[in-house]
């Protein structure tokens, strides 16, 4: 059958006219050439009817076929021959992606060099939960019941309606719920501080929602205010360097008593007076005071023998001053130009 001859070599040239092409145009042309609207192939197919009817199912199958298995000949070549050419352009002796090193966040550089001054003066460290409830966070810390801190208004609560009383029911507004936890556990004489996330509803330029805090309770037989006033000195001084002066003002907190705030001469000024310091020459950067009677006994612990100081702290208020940030929000923003100065 004349065709069935013609369908052959037709398959053969396609076939050698494929081995011959060694460029993607050149496989592009025979594409068009032998598969193509005008190709002779098509032509066939196009023109079956003018064959005998028993001709044409056999016709069509072999046409069909040699079209199918060329084509995907075809396809594969231009396929590895992209595959190498890609491969080719590859310059394997170029620089790779320069590997970006990340860095600490500032809130927790600083936060772990307070904890570590401390840490060299021989405190412990304690860490305890953000959900706490209305007890340890307020009523163990002698706030009393009409205390503006226990107002919505300040203090995130979680459940206002739950009566029971041992449910988390607030975010902790400072971490002092640990310290009675702290003091519930163990036996004086010891020393800790206890760093961690605080929660106040408070937002400006110099109060976010979410902030950090480190706290610190010694306790024993022989604790006095001397002992206190010792401490933070040598913290302070190991803060932010020897040159500066310290002062301690009478001050108040439900749980200490007496209290005394702690300032530093101003960081930037050296005390002359600026824009920072409202020109007191001042900073108040601690809390202090010795442990409240009242605090003791919601511990078990008996006032009468056990003397105790603690204080508390701004982690953020310490690493601005540090650092002369003046707005709290930049440690939140995630924004890389100024997190990497802190590399
Ligand atoms: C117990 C007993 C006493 C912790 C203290 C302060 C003073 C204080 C503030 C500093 C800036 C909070 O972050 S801040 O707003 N803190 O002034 N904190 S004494 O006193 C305690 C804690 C726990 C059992």
């Amino acid at each position: 059958m004349e065709i069935k001859q013609k369908l052959a070599d037709l398959a053969r040239t396609i076939e050698e006219d494929i081995a011959k092409t060694s460029d993607l145009a050149s496989m592009e042309d025979i594409r068009i050439k032998h598969f193509g609207k005008k190709s002779e192939l098509l032509e066939i197919l196009k023109n079956i009817k003018n064959y005998q009817p028993e001709e044409r199912p056999v016709i069509g199958q072999v046409a069909n076929k040699i079209k199918n298995i060329l084509t995907e000949k075809l396809n594969n070549k231009k396929i590895n021959f992209q595959a190498k050419q890609q491969k080719e352009s590859l310059d394997s002796t170029l620089d790779g992606n320069p590997f970006v090193r990340g860095s600490l966040h500032p809130i927790t550089t600083v936060k772990a060099q307070i904890v570590n001054i401390f840490q060299k003066l021989g405190f412990g460290i304690s860490e305890g939960p953000d959900m706490e409830t209305d007890y340890y966070n307020f009523t163990s810390l002698n706030f009393p019941h009409d205390h503006p801190a226990r107002d919505e208004q300040d203090t995130f609560f979680l459940d206002k309606n739950d009566k029971d009383e041992n449910k988390p029911l607030l975010l902790r507004t400072h971490t002092s719920p640990v310290q009675i936890r702290y003091m519930k556990a163990h036996k004086p004489p010891f020393q800790i501080v206890v760093p961690g996330t605080v929660y106040r509803s408070d937002s400006d330029v110099s109060h976010t929602p979410m902030f950090h805090q480190v706290e610190g309770l010694a306790v024993g037989e022989n604790i006095t205010f001397a002992n206190l006033k010792w401490i933070l000195s040598e913290f302070l001084y190991q803060m932010f360097g020897s040159s500066i002066d310290i002062r301690f003002r009478p001050s108040f907190f439900p749980f200490t008593e007496p209290s005394v705030e702690v300032d530093i001469s101003c960081v930037i000024c050296g005390g002359t007076g600026c824009r920072v310091c409202k020109n007191s020459g001042w900073l108040e950067i601690l809390g202090a005071g010795m442990v409240h009677p009242n605090v003791f006994k919601s511990a078990g612990y008996d006032p009468e023998y056990i003397q105790g100081f603690a204080f508390g702290m701004g982690v953020e208020r310490v690493a601005m001053l540090k650092y002369e940030i003046n707005d709290i929000r930049l440690f939140y923003e995630n924004d890389l130009r100024f997190l990497k100065q802190f590399r």
